[in-house]
């Protein structure tokens, strides 16, 4: 049985294995996490390049939510192809379900997909902290099933994707969350991804509860709820995707001079002016404006 043959089989654009032995070494899976396992298959789903590179933010979530969707299709085809011949076999969330207990708020996975993917072979690690692919750079949403499967396969060479003097990511961060060399700073990031997420929820019970008579008729038909209303139906709350779309490393040559790219190879007065446009004045950063090459 030849496990990344099944992963492809099965749906996935990219596909590696890793021995699960150094992941759980290095704290990447969750101990309660299938504890007869012995490898790990990570899967990769490409995104749409034209919807994430498009200015339509529903357009962009909407193929997120079909990649994830894709994400768990594949992986569930390949827990049941091994659960066929024998194997135990674990499909992790890719994103949530997550363990929201105090200490992990949400923000820790019970499998770190990156690090299941480097060390799988499938990609490196980007200076956004992305994982970065050959065909679709950081464009692709990860997958991992775990299983007592323990065959023979040479553990791959490492590599970097990730070009020297690029710094497209960092410099399309609306909040400036990425500092360099893979680090985040995850408030920031998290504040801008999550406009209408948890936080958001918790501001709004708030307001209602507080609120005089005709505050809350207000925000009952607001736009807040609506939005709110429209991501639990949809189970989509993302809000950027920058890191994703403007990497140079897998964007189609055609995508390099797009009219939604152009803004981030161009001067800081149309980062600034953009950054305004998708994010408003939480965008913008004190200071910029005296930045303005113009
Ligand atoms: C919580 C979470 C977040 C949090 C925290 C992110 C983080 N860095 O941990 C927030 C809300 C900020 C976030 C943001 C985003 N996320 Co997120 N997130 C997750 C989630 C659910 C758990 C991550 C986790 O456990 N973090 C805790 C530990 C593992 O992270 P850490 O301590 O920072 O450790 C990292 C660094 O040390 C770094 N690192 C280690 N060694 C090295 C070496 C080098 C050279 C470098 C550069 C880095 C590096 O890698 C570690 C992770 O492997 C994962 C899914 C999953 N289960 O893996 C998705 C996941 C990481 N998110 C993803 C995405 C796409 C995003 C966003 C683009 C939002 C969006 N539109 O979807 C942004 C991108 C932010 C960024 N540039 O990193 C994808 C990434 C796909 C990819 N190509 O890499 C994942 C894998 C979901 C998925 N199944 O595809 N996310
Ligand atoms: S998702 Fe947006 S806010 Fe978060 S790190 Fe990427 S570009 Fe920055
Ligand atoms: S945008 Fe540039 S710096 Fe950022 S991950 Fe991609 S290649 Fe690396």
């Amino acid at each position: 049985m030849d496990p990344i043959r099944l992963a492809l089989e099965s749906g996935a654009d990219i596909a590696g294995v890793a021995r699960v032995g150094p992941l759980r070494e290095k704290g990447a899976i969750e101990p309660t996490l299938l504890p007869s396992a012995k490898t790990v298959i990570a899967i990769a789903s490409a995104h749409s390049r034209t919807a994430l590179a498009s200015s339509n933010l529903q357009v962009r979530q909407y193929d997120t939510i079909s990649t994830y969707e894709n994400v768990r299709m594949v992986a569930d085809r390949i827990v049941k192809r091994l659960e066929r011949l024998g194997h135990e076999a674990l499909s992790v969330p890719a994103f949530i379900p997550i363990d929201m207990a105090d200490g992990k708020f949400g923000m820790v996975g019970a499998l770190d997909h990156r690090a299941a993917a480097v060390a799988a072979g499938i990609g490196s690690y980007g200076r956004s902290g992305l994982l970065l692919t050959r065909e679709f750079g950081p464009r692709v949403r990860l997958g991992s099933v775990l299983t007592s499967w323990d065959g023979d396969f040479a553990a791959p060479a490492p590599f970097s994707l990730c070009l020297e003097d690029c710094r497209a990511c960092l410099e399309a961060c609306p909040p400036r969350a990425l500092l360099g060399e893979g680090k985040i700073d995850k408030t920031k990031c998290g504040r801008t991804i999550f406009q209408y997420g948890l936080r958001r929820v918790i501001r709004f019970i708030g307001e209602m509860t507080e609120g005089d008579p005709a505050k809350r008729r207000d925000l009952l038909k607001g736009f807040t709820l609506r939005e709110l209303w429209q991501n639990f139906m949809a189970g989509n709350y993302y809000y950027c995707f920058e890191c994703q779309s403007v990497c140079p490393v897998g964007a189609h040559p055609r995508d390099q001079g797009s009219e939604r790219r152009k803004p981030y190879n161009g001067s800081k007065a149309e980062i600034i002016s953009k950054r305004r446009q998708v994010h408003g004045q939480e965008g913008i950063r004190a200071g910029d404006e005296e930045e303005t090459d113009q």
